[in-house]
């Protein structure tokens, strides 16, 4: 039992490392978008008031087409910023915010 157990424990120490490291290049490669996504917010946000008007946020969708992130490639390409920005708006206020994108990403 002793040497049993002595040879297994590697191969399960193993098998732990690889699952570890494939749940972090899994989570890596989401994040890449995540991050040029908060990027262009940012840029997007130029009253620096973290919500992003109708004007603002066709800056937004500009900048992520140009990334290729999510549907913005398709909003561009059929002028969609109006419908896009009410499909967003969850509460209709009248801005986005990071939360209201955030919620819509998931989707
Ligand atoms: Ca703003
Ligand atoms: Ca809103």
């Amino acid at each position: 039992m002793q040497t049993i157990s002595k040879t297994l424990m590697p191969q399960v120490f193993t098998s732990l490392a690889l699952v570890a490291l494939l749940t972090l290049s899994a989570s890596a490669h989401a994040n890449p978008q995540r991050v040029q996504l908060q990027a262009n917010f940012l840029e997007a946000d130029v009253d620096k008031n973290d919500q992003l008007n109708v004007a603002e946020f066709k800056t937004f969708i500009n900048l992520n087409a140009d990334h290729k992130l999510g549907r913005a490639v398709s909003i561009r390409r059929f002028g969609m910023y109006t419908q896009a920005f009410k499909a967003i708006d969850a509460n209709g206020d009248g801005v986005v915010t990071k939360e209201e994108i955030a919620a819509q990403a998931k989707n």
